[in-house]
């Protein structure tokens, strides 16, 4: 590396931030696999799975399968047993009878598709590796099993290169309408069908360019958006609110709760998501509804088939609040001495004497761009 951030890193070392490490190909994900030991079946007393013997070795026995896994490798089939059909009937249906009224247009039009082609049926829980096919084909997305809940800025770093971790294992047969932890029924009922979506696999993408290499500070904020934007988002649709979540519509209970008199709904903030304290226990207390759909809906033309506006034309302006004085490919984008959009102009020179404002932008004195051909990150200095 050259230029200004040589000469800054020079004069900042050895008390200046380092910048932590991040992958800068597709193939380094294998060495994102940080996992979180909560809502663990062997180590959590109320893990539905705990007292279960059988179910713990199951999901060792699955949980293999992504620590051997190495990128590029197809990801190899499960054979699930009868016990874990059972399960995924009782969500997948119950579930999909709420879609109609609950879900919004991306991810009903996905999951018709999904049916079709990739093996959605009551009984049968479809395989990661035709899943991913699918995705791949849609809008190059591509899944790698996990083996559980994973560190937030490994999870986010792969979505960097359109790659989602994905658990392959099914939450215990006692509580088939609630799993602590992220499972199969959560992925491929509310992160796949939102996966297959153009603009909010870019979004997704965005969200991870935007944490690779930042701060702990900034990937608590990008994840604390990502909450209640992927997992928890509810949308305005033809003067309806819809649920684009995954978190709401992977969960039959949630999926009512949401839209019912009972939460507080809130006008989407980007800034206010970001703070937002949430729930990963219980039901969320406050969604945050986009009141821009309407809008959005207007500059359609009428008489096309699609009758929503894409999900995330606000989604990725949150983004762009966020992110906007760490480069990558959010608008307004770069970093300068001029001061962006939303921030104030700065004096390359007088870091230290900066508050903590300035602290989180200098995490990446660079911006960085992802290579679509070669599925690696390119690093470039700041100007
Ligand atoms: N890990 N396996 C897995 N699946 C997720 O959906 C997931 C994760 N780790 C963190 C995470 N999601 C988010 O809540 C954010 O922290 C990024
Ligand atoms: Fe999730």
């Amino acid at each position: 590396l050259s230029g200004v951030r040589q000469v800054s890193e020079d004069v900042r070392s050895p008390a200046g931030p380092k910048v932590p490490w991040f992958p800068r190909k597709v193939s380094e994900l294998d060495k994102c696999h940080h996992l979180v030991t909560k809502f663990d079946p062997d180590l959590d007393l109320d893990h539905p799975g705990f007292s279960d013997q059988v179910y713990r070795q199951r999901r060792k026995l699955i949980a293999e399968i992504a620590f051997q896994y190495r990128h590029g490798d197809p990801i190899p089939r499960v054979e699930y047993t009868a016990e874990e059909i059972a399960t995924w009937k009782e969500v997948y249906t119950t579930l999909k009878g709420l879609y109609a009224t609950h879900a919004c247009g991306e991810h009903l039009e996905a999951f018709a598709l999904l049916e079709r082609f990739s093996g959605y049926r009551e009984d049968n829980i479809p395989q990661l590796e035709d899943v991913s096919r699918f995705l791949k084909e849609r809008t190059g997305f591509q899944l790698r099993p996990v083996a559980g809940l994973l560190s937030a800025r490994d999870f986010l770093a792969s979505l960097a290169f359109r790659v989602f971790q994905c658990t392959q294992y099914i939450r215990h047969a006692s509580s088939p309408m609630h799993s602590p932890e992220p499972d199969c029924c959560h992925e491929l009922l509310g992160h796949v069908p939102m996966l297959a979506d153009r603009t909010f696999a870019q979004f997704s993408q965005d969200i991870g360019l935007a944490s690779l290499g930042a701060s702990d500070e900034e990937i608590e904020k990008l994840s604390t958006l990502y909450w209640f934007t992927v997992e928890f988002g509810l949308c305005k649709q033809n003067g309806e609110v819809k649920a684009y979540g995954a978190g709401l519509l992977s969960s039959y209970g949630e999926l009512l709760h949401c839209l019912s008199e009972e939460p507080e709904i809130r006008a989407f903030d980007p800034e206010a998501a970001a703070v937002q304290p949430y729930q990963d226990q219980t039901y969320q207390s406050v969604y945050f509804v986009s009141e821009s759909f309407s809008d959005a809906k207007d500059k359609l033309s009428p008489g096309r088939g699609l009758s929503v506006p894409p999900v995330t034309s606000w989604l990725r302006k949150a983004l762009g609040a966020l992110s906007h004085c760490e480069g990558g490919n959010a608008a307004p984008g770069l970093p300068s001495p001029g001061g962006c959009r939303l921030c104030p102009p700065v004096d390359e020179g007088s870091a230290a004497l900066l508050p903590r404002s300035y602290a989180s932008r200098i995490q990446r004195p660079f911006s960085v761009k992802f290579d679509p051909y070669t599925l690696a990150i390119d690093v470039l200095d700041s100007p």
